[in-house]
């Protein structure tokens, strides 16, 4: 499977790619941020990607780098929610509020909210995080769109959007702090071309919680059961503003556990979404054991310490 990636090389430099699935990445010519790519139109990039991919300078293994969150530049995280019905039911359950979830899942404007700014996302084997002033919380597994500045889905992401479910649920307006926090966002590292998904409309997605060794949650679902138009959500977020280096729009969770599970310090939470790709991270208890992602702004390769803790 192709995939264009963000990467440091051994002296730090970050570059971009496409990495062919067999362990070679071929870096893009001059075209140093994901945010540069999002700037072509989605018929360029695949030209530019196709081409890469035959005859790219340099290749470098891909075990040799580190691969980085597919952020950059000015590119913003977003999220769309109530989009699947188990995603209706569960905030239902666990809400004061429970008519703004009804009303929402059929009406023509979908939830949509701001997740992250590049910096503020980590990737695959990077820590997540519970808030420590939560007492519900759960990973949420996402397909996540990848649109170019004119709002083309030039590609797929895995997206982990890491929610309170007690602070939500407590009161509809406490939603940025539910949702946006140190650790609270995670993608996958590989931006999966759009030409290269066949039906988005029916990837498997799938969920497991492992606590000390053991599987304590599993479920999955299928892009199948997504209530809404894609494309709807990308015209509404692009309706009213532009995003010059894009965004990622993830699309909503249809797996969400039951009220009696929470996600916990020490957990490891793994999620695929079939053709796309795996986003696998430990969980954390404590928003301060991720400040040295403003230490990963200027170093990028520092991340290396806290892979796979
Ligand atoms: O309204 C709350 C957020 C819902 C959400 O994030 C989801 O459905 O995935
Ligand atoms: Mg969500």
């Amino acid at each position: 499977m192709t995939r264009i990636v963000r990467f440091a090389d051994d002296s730090g430099t970050v570059r971009t790619g496409v990495a062919d699935g067999a362990g070679q990445i071929r870096a893009f010519d001059r075209l140093p941020r994901v945010a540069d790519l999002l700037r072509l139109t989605a018929a360029e990039l695949r030209s530019l990607v196709e081409r890469t991919a035959v005859d790219g300078p340099p290749a470098f293994a891909e075990e040799s780098v580190l691969l980085l969150p597919p952020l950059d530049g000015l590119m913003e995280l977003w999220a769309s929610g109530v989009t699947y019905e188990r995603s209706r039911e569960a905030r239902v359950a666990e809400s004061t509020e429970r008519s703004i979830y009804e009303r929402i899942y059929d009406a023509d404007r979908p939830e949509l909210f701001f997740k992250a700014q590049p910096w503020r996302v980590v990737t695959d084997g990077e820590p997540i995080a519970v808030r420590d002033d939560s007492e519900l919380d759960v990973p949420e597994p996402e397909l996540g769109l990848v649109l170019n500045r004119q709002g083309e889905t030039v590609g797929y992401v895995v997206v982990n959007d890491v929610s309170s479910r007690s602070i939500e649920g407590e009161n509809p307006l406490y939603l940025p702090q539910a949702k946006v926090y140190g650790g609270s966002a995670a993608v996958s590292s590989g931006i999966v071309p759009a030409w290269e998904i066949d039906e988005p409309g029916a990837l498997w997605i799938s969920l497991v919680i492992r606590r000390e060794g053991a599987v304590v949650f599993e479920g999955e679902t299928s892009t199948v059961a997504f209530h809404r138009d894609p494309r709807g959500l990308a015209d509404h977020l692009w309706h009213a503003q532009p995003f010059p280096d894009g965004a990622v729009l993830s699309t909503g969770t249809g797996i969400v556990p039951g009220l009696d599970f929470t996600l916990r310090a020490g957990d490891f939470v793994e999620i695929a979404v079939d053709g796309v790709g795996v986003l696998a991270n430990p969980v954390l208890g404590d928003q301060a054991r991720l400040d040295w992602l403003v230490e990963a702004i200027d170093d990028p390769l520092m991340r290396r310490g806290h892979r796979g803790q």
